[in-house]
């Protein structure tokens, strides 16, 4: 197999926000007064802003109208801002940087699949913006992962076919949505907590895209 293109997820594959997320979810729902755990969070992991609010409103047995609605993400989202635009350089996951660098050298296609809207604000605070060639997220897509819409909008933005690229992701709802759209992806994260990707990675730390290849022909 010969990949055109590489796509990353952002959030727990480029820079790992899930704490400010758990942070400005757990205080909204806080207020709220629905209960609000560790698990929750996880299960929200590449959920879009609306459904991870839906989520919550269903697990607290609440019906709210559209305007409110909308008032309650805007508040989430200004306690996620409040640490998430605390991003530094250095808060790019480790070996992430080198390997967007070979692939540039390689002529390997960059580009970025997040279900986020503040995605290009996290690329800029990490000085990445220029290392992706396309840049898809959460402001450009109208379905959430599971659903392959990003990834596809990603491809098409490189001219790749979904076969001819690899998708890294670190959420089960991305794994399952490249997978959805025929991708080939590689799992970040812990193998025992992720299902359906070609093979799991826990980080790219020490990783080059020889090594990445290989784990297609073990
Ligand atoms: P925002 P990813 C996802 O990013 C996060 O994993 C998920 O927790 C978050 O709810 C979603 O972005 C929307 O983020 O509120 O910033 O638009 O993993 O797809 O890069
Ligand atoms: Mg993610």
């Amino acid at each position: 197999m010969v990949f055109q293109a590489c796509i990353f997820d952002l959030d727990g594959v480029i820079v790992d926000t899930a704490a400010h997320h758990f942070v400005a979810w757990n205080r909204l729902a806080e207020e709220l007064g629905v209960p609000f755990s560790h698990e929750d969070n996880e299960r929200l992991k590449g959920v879009s802003r609306v459904d991870s609010l839906e989520y919550i409103l269903r697990k607290g047995g609440l019906i709210l109208d559209p305007a409110t609605k909308l008032k309650l993400m805007d508040r989430k989202n200004t306690h996620y801002l409040q640490l998430a635009d605390q991003t530094q350089p250095k808060d790019a996951l480790p070996g992430v940087r080198d390997l967007l660098h070979e692939l540039r050298a390689k002529r390997i296609k960059i580009a970025l699949g997040s279900s986020s809207k503040n995605a290009t604000m996290i690329l800029e605070r990490l000085e990445l913006l220029d290392a992706f060639d396309a840049l898809v997220d959460g402001n450009h897509i109208t379905l959430s992962k599971p659903d392959p819409e990003v990834f596809l909008m990603a491809a098409k933005s490189l001219g790749a076919n979904p076969p001819e690229c690899i998708v890294f992701e670190d959420a089960q709802s991305g794994i399952d949505a490249a997978r959805a759209g025929g991708f080939e992806v590689v799992g970040v994260g812990n193998a025992s907590e992720l299902s359906g990707a070609r093979y799991v990675i826990p980080g790219f730390e020490g990783r080059t895209w020889d090594h990445i290849l290989e784990g297609f022909n073990p």
